[in-house]
């Protein structure tokens, strides 16, 4: 059989640069050779890995996608961990998809080696391994490649799993949507632990011979000059990144102004998503950069499913038309699919792009297809061929800084607060974040301020779940059936 396509593609590209950091450059040929040498390792005495669950704990760079691969090309599935997650957040990935290994920076191996030894996981520090490679398995495209562990209508986030032919039709719709090549220079300073970073921005990257910069979290200093030089062609990002660019943009000197917006001008292409992208943050950035964002929707299970044109009309409030190789409708609840512009219903999604299943939950993935469209929870409508998206079916579920987080989880975490006897979470509307985390709780006894509440959340809770507005009341508003209204809490917020 022969290579992974994604293997295949690379060698097409060997002796170009795959990664520019300003220490070091690395080509495709490495990470090839690089990842060879990780994949024989994982391996052992094994032949292939069928499917073992390995997690990767490794900062954005050469080293994390050589690891990447290495699973792959070992015949394992990658489970990406969030660098900045919670012990306890930590725990919950490793265990519901039972990993066998986890990969770890030198950085990293001190915070996660004592849950390891605890758990009884093996833990591998990549910046360790050394030796050769030794023959590889062949890999059936269709076999599952990652898993990604999101939040949804539920207290604790599903894995999302995923084949090699789902990943490779999510990146070939978008490499042929926004006309990527091996011209194309990237920067990335998304996590990597979301499809954003993992397939919009590295994922098409590599498979078009293109040069990534990573960066290991939004550092805007470093990559406004790498903008000022002209570094790139592309750029991807959440809707909070733009927020905060145009602040910056605004404070700084005339002269560092114009230096920036001129090589924020001359990229090809600047696309926002992840998360409701305001028709003034669109026309704001248009007006300061003369770059016309392209906004698309898309979400872990299914990839990017609908995008503006990037040869086209691109409308600010709209996300576009369906992308290559994805089917859209629109559903209304319990009723007939809907043929009608201008009328909402829940966007639902069919095609090689979306997801095989919940890790180990098939009554939640039987549940969450419907006729064979899978169901996305968000509720659109279409205008002249745009969809619009009009918010979430569920109230539980926020976004916010481009993070999709559950209020349910939240709310269980808060729960166990020694204060706090009940809880309600909601999302409220935020100018930088989108949505601001928001709790209102009713206390046993004692009393609480937000910045003992943030405080105590600290290791329990990733700073992005931690709430950033409380309020304090004498009882959570219910309905006739005794069931907390959110809606109603919204109001105690006074928004
Ligand atoms: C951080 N802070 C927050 C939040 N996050 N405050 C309120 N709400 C938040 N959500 C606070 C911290 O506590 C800290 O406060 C300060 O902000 C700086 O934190 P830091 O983490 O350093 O912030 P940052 O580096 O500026 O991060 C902002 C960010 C990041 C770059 C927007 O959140 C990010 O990378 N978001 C993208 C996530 C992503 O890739 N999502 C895609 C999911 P203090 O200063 O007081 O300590 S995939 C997806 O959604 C689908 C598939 C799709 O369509 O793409
Ligand atoms: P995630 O589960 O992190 O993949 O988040 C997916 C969710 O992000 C979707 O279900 C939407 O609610 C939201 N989302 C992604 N892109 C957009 C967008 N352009 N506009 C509004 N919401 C978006």
């Amino acid at each position: 059989m022969p290579d992974l396509p994604f293997i295949a593609r690379a060698r097409l590209f060997a002796d170009r640069i795959a990664f520019r950091t300003p220490e070091a450059s690395h080509t495709y040929r490495e990470l090839l050779d690089r990842s060879a040498v990780i994949a024989a390792e994982l391996l052992g005495d094994q032949t292939d890995l069928q499917e073992a669950r390995v997690a990767l704990l490794v900062a954005p760079g050469f080293e994390y996608t050589a690891s990447q691969w290495a699973i792959w090309r070992a015949g394992g599935i990658k489970l990406p961990i969030c660098l900045s997650a919670t012990e306890p957040e930590w725990e919950y990935a490793l265990t519901d998809s039972q990993v066998s290994v986890v990969i770890v920076d030198e950085a990293n191996a001190v915070k996660i080696s004592p849950l390891c030894e605890r758990l009884g996981v093996r833990l591998k520090v990549v910046d360790e391994i050394q030796g050769t490679s030794k023959p590889l398995p062949d890999i059936d495209v269709n076999r599952r490649a990652m898993i990604l562990y999101t939040s949804g209508t539920t207290s604790k986030p599903k894995g999302v799993v995923t084949t090699h032919a789902n990943i490779q039709a999510q990146i070939e719709s978008l490499v042929q949507a926004w006309e990527w090549s091996e011209e194309d220079r990237i920067p990335m300073f998304l996590p990597l632990h979301h499809i954003h970073g993992i397939i919009n921005i590295v994922g098409c990257a590599f498979w078009s011979g293109a040069v990534v910069e990573p960066f290991g979290r939004f550092e805007m200093n470093a990559i406004l000059d790498r903008v000022r030089s002209d570094a790139y062609t592309l750029f991807m990002a959440v809707p909070t990144i733009y927020v905060k660019l145009i602040q910056a943009l605004e404070a700084a000197s005339d002269a560092d102004r114009a230096a920036i917006v001129a090589g924020f001008k001359k990229m090809r292409l600047m696309v926002s998503g992840s998360a409701a992208l305001p028709a003034s943050v669109h026309q704001r950035w248009t007006a300061l950069t003369g770059q016309e964002l392209l906004e698309r929707y898309g979400m872990t299970e299914i990839g990017m499913a609908i995008s503006n044109l990037y040869r086209g009309e691109r409308q600010p409030g709209s996300v576009g038309a369906p992308l290559p190789g994805v089917e859209v409708r629109l559903k209304a609840e319990n009723g007939p699919v809907i043929t009608a512009e201008d009328e909402p219903g829940e966007i639902q999604v069919r095609g090689p792009t979306v997801f095989q299943a919940y890790w180990n939950r098939p009554e939640a993935t039987a549940e969450t297809f419907e006729d064979g469209w899978f169901r996305t929870g968000d509720m659109a409508v279409l205008e002249r061929g745009y969809y619009r998206i009009m918010g979430r079916l569920s109230v539980d579920i926020i976004k916010s800084g481009g993070y999709k987080l559950s209020a349910l989880e939240i709310e269980a975490a808060l729960l166990d607060h020694p204060f706090i006897a009940e809880c309600a979470v909601i999302g409220l509307p935020d100018d930088t974040w989108g949505e601001a985390v928001s709790a209102a709780v009713v206390l046993k006894s004692g009393t609480l301020e937000l910045a003992a509440l943030r405080e105590w959340c600290k290791g329990r809770l990733s700073v992005y779940k931690i709430p950033q507005r409380l309020k304090v009341v004498a009882e959570l508003p219910r309905n006739a059936m005794g069931k907390v209204t959110k809606p109603a809490v919204k109001v105690l917020f006074g928004s």
